[in-house]
């Protein structure tokens, strides 16, 4: 009999009561990982269920943006993705309504825990399997390519969006620098794990840090795909994810993973964080789609986090007539 651990199917956050069944599953997937008595709770606690709270308000001051490369911003808007049609949702809602589970389930807590988190200097590592790879500051970095605004809905699994101008530049050069060889068929993506700086960590043991994500190798090629370095016109607060993160937009938001410290070029499909916990829920594709249910809630509208306003959900948020050829669906 193959010895093979199979995670529970972990009820991330159960707004409702937990079934015993699941539950003594996780108790005993705890066990085995080594994490006996670690709080059961936390992860029923979680949150990522249907969001029907109502909108955020605007708190005090947004916090400070980091300061690296200011002189670029902001950047000129690429008119293909002028955002025309679409209303900027409110920038200090965006500023103070994250998700950024290294600092805290809370939403509205996060942007206030992120100031001991340095995010300048900061080494990122492109490699793999690849012909040139590099470790390099984000601000050296984020230097050797032009940036560029673009404004781009987002949609987050929990069924809350926002539209936002980003500022940075497409995934495709920064990977063409690296020179991909024929070998790597996925991209896999890495957030900083500093538990010293990210209060939230030790709150969720169990959780399989550090934060990873994942796309194919032609999904990550395509023009859409951004490192994003700012937002509004200015450098990416940290809560936002400094000094660089992912953009994906017609994929659910934990895909657009925050606060990169390495780029790897892989051969198989990599474990991420999401997929690892509850992957009926948060498969590793995860594109966009208004027919397809959250096992637990709806996914055929969502909430503007700023304005309340609820809206229909569109098949890959949008962008079907530039990702759908990729899925064979064109
Ligand atoms: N490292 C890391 N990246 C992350 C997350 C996270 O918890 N940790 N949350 C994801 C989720 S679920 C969403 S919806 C977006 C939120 O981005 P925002 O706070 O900039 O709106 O970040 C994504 N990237
Ligand atoms: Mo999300």
């Amino acid at each position: 009999m193959p010895n093979i651990i199979v995670p529970p199917r972990w009820r991330i956050p159960e707004s409702q009561i937990t079934p015993e069944s699941v539950y003594r599953n996780r108790r005993a997937f705890l066990q085995e990982m080594g994490f006996a008595g670690a709080g059961l709770l936390a992860a029923s606690q979680m949150s990522f269920a249907a969001d029907t709270a109502s909108p955020a308000k605007p708190a005090a001051a947004a916090a400070a943006a980091s300061g690296a490369t200011g002189g670029k911003y902001p950047a000129p808007r690429n008119p293909k993705f002028d955002g025309k049609g679409l209303t900027l949702s409110d920038a200090t809602v965006t500023a103070e309504y994250n998700n950024f589970y290294e600092f805290s389930t809370s939403k509205e807590r996060v942007h206030r825990l992120v100031g001991p988190f340095t995010t300048d200097p900061w080494t990122v590592r492109i490699d793999g399997l690849c012909e040139k790879p590099m470790t390099v500051d984000a601000r050296e970095l984020i230097g050797q390519f032009p940036l560029e605004e673009r404004v781009y809905r987002f949609r987050c699994v929990e069924a809350w969006a926002m539209i936002v101008p980003w500022t940075g530049f497409p995934l495709a050069k920064l990977l063409a620098a690296v020179k991909p060889t024929s070998d790597a068929k996925f991209v896999k993506f890495t957030t900083a794990l500093r538990p010293e700086q990210m209060p939230g960590i030790a709150r969720l043991r169990e959780y399989p840090w550090p934060y990873t994500e994942g796309l194919r190798i032609d999904e990550a090629m395509n023009d859409l795909v951004m490192v994003a370095t700012g937002i509004y016109g200015k450098p990416l607060p940290k809560q936002n994810g400094a000094p660089l993160r992912l953009v994906v937009p017609w994929k659910y938001g934990y895909k657009s993973i925050k606060s990169i410290v390495r780029i790897e070029l892989v051969a198989k499909q990599p474990a991420t964080l999401w997929e690892t916990l509850a992957p009926d829920e948060y498969p590793f594709e995860s594109n966009v789609n208004p027919r397809v249910p959250h096992p637990r809630w709806s996914q055929a509208s969502e909430r503007l986090i700023d304005t309340g306003d609820r809206v229909p959900t569109l098949p890959y948020n949008g962008y079907a007539e530039q990702v759908a050829g990729l899925y064979g669906k064109s």
